[in-house]
């Protein structure tokens, strides 16, 4: 069974003001489509390659792979990170683990607007639980892959390509950024939390 492309979890004008419809439908339809398209491919050549045993151009399907495969999940995770009816502030066992690993919300939001806005080119901020630690870790990624952390679960990601905000921010990644804040699903965010710690 093929990898597919979820569909968005609200319309695609439920998060205006902060993404418009069209930076929405470039961005699932056209974007998130193109990297599991790409994964599926890399899935097909590397099926082809042990039929045919040769795995001469193996190096660039694990690549593909890792991009293509992390690009999907991650985006699948952001459009469920967001809701028309989002903002605030966690509750519950999610607010006592942020508080717990860092200090504040305010921190947290401080670390994370940081962390994101300063990804070097392409890339995510990522908040994920890490298991070996008992703890939320704020990462980076560039592209989709890199600075990643082997047993992390992401629980709330950002994306800070240029095609996710660049129609509406164009260059104010900061702004953009600050923005998310007033759309994060926290129940979305704590479901995902407590799942990862069973
Ligand atoms: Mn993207």
């Amino acid at each position: 069974m093929p990898h597919q492309l979820p569909d968005l979890p609200y319309a695609y004008d439920a998060l205006e003001p902060f993404l418009n419809e069209e930076t929405m439908h470039l961005h699932h339809d056209k974007h998130h489509a193109g990297y599991v398209k790409g994964l599926n491919e890399a899935e097909e050549k590397i099926k082809a390659a042990q039929q045919s045993g040769d795995f001469s151009a193996i190096r660039g399907f694990c690549d593909a792979l890792a991009f293509n495969y992390s690009g999907h999940l991650l985006h699948s995770l952001f459009w469920s990170n967001m809701s028309p009816d989002g903002g605030g502030q966690p509750e519950g066992e999610l607010a006592m683990q942020i508080s717990k690993d860092f200090g504040s919300f305010a921190t947290f939001k401080a670390q994370f607007l940081a962390a994101t806005n300063s990804v070097q080119g392409s890339g995510w901020g990522v908040l994920a639980w890490q298991p070996l630690g008992s703890q939320l870790v704020i990462l980076q990624a560039e592209k989709h892959q890199n600075l990643a952390q082997w047993g992390v679960t992401p629980v709330l990601v950002l994306d800070v390509w240029e095609h996710a905000y660049y129609l509406q921010y164009q260059n104010r990644r900061a702004e953009f950024i600050a923005g998310f804040f007033d759309v994060i699903n926290w129940d979305d965010v704590a479901a995902r939390l407590a799942a990862a710690r069973k």
